[in-house]
């Protein structure tokens, strides 16, 4: 009897067995990588010790419009977002996807129309102090240089290469800034040809919402870099400005006037880019490169005291929990 039972229990494990080798699996199962996700940056570092510098999506607390992960676009296909209009030819930037390499314009590559950057995901500056959400960042002397030189509704969306040259777009720094009970700080970063490094500290960072037209509020200064939001007087301080492009002039020029003559928007008739221009103040980062030579770096930072151009660019905001009055 218990040779005939070990004997059945070998023919039925034999059988299955051969089904099982004859038997396609019906269900694939997908290797799924769960990347850490927060309100921004701070949060994904506190929740996530370890976490390095990436790409990572992130989702403000209180944001009027949800961070949406856009419709992977086919090869060759323009990206179409319902929140982003299409622009003319003209406006195509030359911006990548953040996991893409090679040109926009490459043959077969992915190309966003209006050059943005996925509105639910931000390039995450993790240090030993804390998670950065990186909001702007430009590199003197790449290939193809991002151009800022757009009109509002490209500033307000964001543009560029996550993991390189890009901008935010004035909509996220706006969400990520006004999280209920979240204390925002912004660390501007800048490196001169030397590799010298400056920088300046706001203990707080603002940007107002769309019909406040993006106006700036800062916190106290610190740093190396010296204050050029607020520059040398009441007159030059971008401070509770609004923000300016070329086809939206909120600056305070009615008319300005330089040694070159009167004009009266600063985007338009002086440096081609967005900002939150005053008449028209100190501080210009977004503002094409300077050729090399004898150029001084004021041209955008104008109170930093290198004597050498600036190579690099980074504007990132920290959030912490508002300490109670
Ligand atoms: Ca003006």
């Amino acid at each position: 009897m218990a040779t005939c039972l070990l004997l059945l229990l070998t023919i039925l494990h034999l059988s299955v067995a051969l089904v099982g080798s004859m038997v396609q699996p019906r269900v694939q199962l997908r290797l799924v990588l769960l990347e850490p996700q927060g309100r921004d940056c701070s949060q994904i570092w506190v929740d996530n010790p370890g976490a390095g510098s990436s790409i990572y999506t992130i989702q403000p607390e209180g944001a009027n419009a949800p961070f949406q992960s856009p419709p992977t676009p086919t090869p060759g296909t323009d990206f179409a977002h319902s929140e982003h209009p299409p622009l003319t030819d003209e406006d195509v930037g030359t911006a990548m996807f953040a996991n893409e390499k090679g040109p926009a314009d490459q043959q077969g590559g992915r190309r966003w129309t209006s050059g943005l950057p996925p509105p639910s995901q931000v390039f995450c500056d993790m240090r030993e102090d804390g998670g950065w959400t990186v909001i702007q960042r430009r590199e003197w002397g790449t290939e193809q240089p991002l151009d800022f030189e757009r009109c509002w509704q490209e500033y307000k969306q964001g543009f560029g290469d996550l993991g390189g040259d890009h901008w935010l777009g004035l909509q996220h720094i706006s969400d990520l800034t006004s999280q209920p009970g979240l204390q925002p700080e912004l660390s501007v970063d800048l490196q001169d040809v030397d590799n010298l490094t400056w920088w300046a500290h706001y203990d707080y960072f603002h940007v107002d919402k769309e019909d406040h037209f993006y106006r700036l509020s800062l916190g106290q200064y610190s740093g190396n870099a010296g204050d050029a939001f607020r520059g040398s007087g009441d007159t030059d301080t971008q401070e509770g400005r609004a923000f300016s492009t070329l086809d939206r002039d909120h600056d305070s020029c009615e008319p300005c006037e330089d040694g070159t003559g009167v004009f009266t928007s600063c985007s338009r008739d002086r440096s081609g880019v967005g900002w939150w221009y005053s008449n028209c103040g100190q501080a210009d980062l977004n503002k094409p490169w300077p050729g090399r030579e004898g150029d001084p770096p004021s041209l955008h930072w104008a109170t930093v005291s290198s004597e050498q151009a600036l190579r690099s660019i980074m504007l990132r905001v920290r959030t912490a929990q508002r300490q109670k009055a």
